[in-house]
């Protein structure tokens, strides 16, 4: 495996909107990131995942792009983006923009100009069908936010597709004046000095429309080799591809050395895992660690020699991780630090989402209309109208729902966790007095410390970064554990993954170790014997003495 420059960095995902609001108007904007980036290089990151800041209607919260090349008004101004680009720098911090390329918004000049009729140049930028013989859409393609994933356009009586919001018009990637625009934008922005990017549904642009084929179509290898020939790949870039439908095989493809694709893919199985089979994230599974850790794994153990697995347990669409695979209650600081442990002695790049350093946890809100994410609220309206009850609905919101995440960044107990001197656009978390970035770091065993150490442990052990990993006690009910060996080098990761005391009884093979302990968040174990108690939630690295 060829080495990487970014292989020992750690990325920290902000959702500008809730991160810091520096003008008061209630939303977070570039002004209060670049006011927060000493307290990111304080945690140690390299790498700031920068979800859309582009101009936006906001009907997705930016994830539907007007214009790919201004910053919206909200968020600030292209002068100030470019300040950020070179404060993050000042500070060894690298961007990777948000790449929202398999749809734009309904109010890109693009589509704008596609509906001006049939024969636009810009028409087939798009994707257009026929109405069905009944009027209706062209076949039953469902959105991912409810409703047809066909919208008619009036004027032509046709129908375009769109996956998510019918204000977000899928791209037609079978055009070649497509690839065009978007590659020579995506150089206009690594000319400003970005680390790359992070690629938004990147596994549906090689959709085959009318074999109903959305994911891993038949072009898409082939679309993303063209992208890094004729963009990042004439660089040391960092490229991250969210892939829901990727298999171990799939992100082989995605990140192997000689694919000359992306440097790696996020994948979802540890999350779809506990999804239901029929009701999907809206009726929540119970965390069940035996199938948790069959599939971590399967994903270490099929990328372990060739491609890059990128690890994180939560994101802008996600729960909090705290809440969805440790206790947001008794347990909440211990296994905080137990999953922060876990998941940065795996192999693979860490993404920290923001407020997961301080262990923010998911919100409950008592009206659905305190809830301001476009994906959840067309849900709760659909599905009602299917006959899911209220609170069935309310419970899946309070399970999975993404604005569990997008409440406002806790930066201290005053108003409005510090966020803004204004109204927030969305509900702070009330547990913002308690929970909150100052309060972490005047207490020296908090979260945030215990994720500072983890960050600084990948620079100085190549073992962490490039350890093979085996996991052993495989059949443990409580209990995760694995070794990562490089050239002589064995560490043992336990993870303690209850929140019951367990007394662990070790194989031959790991009795009478000695070693330096590398982190804990207990009493540090330096040596092993037969058998050893747990502390709930205990986690603990101990790298074995030569
Ligand atoms: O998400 C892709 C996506 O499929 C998720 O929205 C997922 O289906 C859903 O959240 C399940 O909980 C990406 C972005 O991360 C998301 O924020 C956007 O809404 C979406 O694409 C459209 O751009
Ligand atoms: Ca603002």
């Amino acid at each position: 495996m060829k080495t990487k420059w970014w292989h020992n960095a750690v990325v920290y995902q902000i959702y500008p909107r809730s991160f810091m609001d520096s003008n008061g108007d209630g939303i977070g904007d570039i002004g209060g990131i670049i006011s927060k980036l000493d307290y990111l290089h304080q945690l140690g990151i390299n790498l700031i995942w920068l979800s859309p800041v582009y101009r936006s209607p906001m009907d997705d919260n930016g994830y539907d792009i007007s214009d790919y090349e201004d910053i919206a008004a909200e968020f600030g101004t292209l002068a100030q983006m470019d300040t950020l680009i070179a404060q993050a720098k000042a500070r060894d911090i690298h961007i990777l923009m948000d790449l929202v390329v398999n749809h734009t918004s309904d109010e890109h000049p693009w589509f704008l100009e596609a509906l001006k009729g049939k024969d636009n140049p810009y028409r087939d930028f798009y994707i257009w069908r026929k109405a069905a013989a009944d009027g209706g859409p062209p076949n039953d393609f469902h959105s991912y936010f409810g409703g047809s994933g066909w919208a008619l356009d009036e004027a032509s009586g046709d129908y375009y597709l769109h996956q998510f919001s019918k204000r977000q018009p899928d791209l037609n990637w079978d055009n070649p004046r497509v690839h065009a625009e978007v590659h020579a934008m995506m150089n206009r922005w690594l000319a400003k000095g970005i680390g790359g990017f992070r690629m938004d549904v990147i596994d549906l642009i090689g959709k085959e429309v009318d074999r109903q084929i959305m994911a891993n179509g038949k072009n898409l290898h082939a679309l993303i080799r063209q992208m890094n020939r004729a963009t990042f790949g004439k660089g040391d870039y960092v490229t991250v591809g969210e892939a829901w439908s990727a298999s171990p095989e799939d992100a082989l493809l995605y990140s192997a050395d000689d694919r000359e694709e992306l440097s790696m893919v996020f994948q979802f199985d540890h999350i779809k895992q506990f999804w239901d089979e029929t009701e999907g994230k809206w009726r929540s599974k119970p965390f069940d660690l035996a199938g948790f850790k069959t599939v971590i794994d399967k994903w270490q153990t099929a990328l372990s020699h060739q491609g890059w697995n990128s690890l994180f347990w939560s994101n802008h669409d996600l729960p909090r991780a705290v809440s969805k695979f440790g206790d947001e209650g008794e347990f909440r600081e211990a296994s905080a630090k137990m999953l922060a442990t876990a998941l940065h002695c795996l192999k693979g790049t860490p993404y920290i989402y923001q407020g997961e350093e301080i262990g923010m946890t998911n919100v409950r809100f008592d009206t659905v209309d305190e809830y301001r994410d476009i994906e959840s609220l067309n849900l709760y309206q659909e599905r009602l109208q299917q006959g899911v009850s209220h609170e069935d609905m309310m419970s899946g919101i309070y399970a999975n729902g993404r604005d569990n995440a997008r409440t406002p960044m806790q930066w201290d107990s005053s108003e409005n966790a510090g966020f803004t001197t204004g109204t927030p656009w969305i509900g702070v978390n009330p547990n913002y007095r308690d929970i909150n970035v100052a309060a972490a770091l005047a207490q020296p065993d908090s979260i945030f410390w215990h994720y500072q150490k983890l960050v600084a442990l990948r620079k100085q052990h190549p073992i962490l970064v490039y350890g093979d990993f085996q996991q052993v006690l495989t059949e443990h009910p409580q209990v995760f554990a694995w070794l990562r060996t490089l050239g002589d080098d064995t560490l043992l990761v336990v993870n303690n993954f209850s929140r019951e005391p367990v007394t662990l009884h070790l194989p031959e093979s790991l009795q009478n170790w000695h070693g330096e302990c590398l982190i804990s968040h207990y009493t540090p174990r330096h040596t092993l014997a037969a058998s050893l108690e747990l502390q709930p939630y205990e986690s603990f690295a101990l790298l074995k003495g030569r």
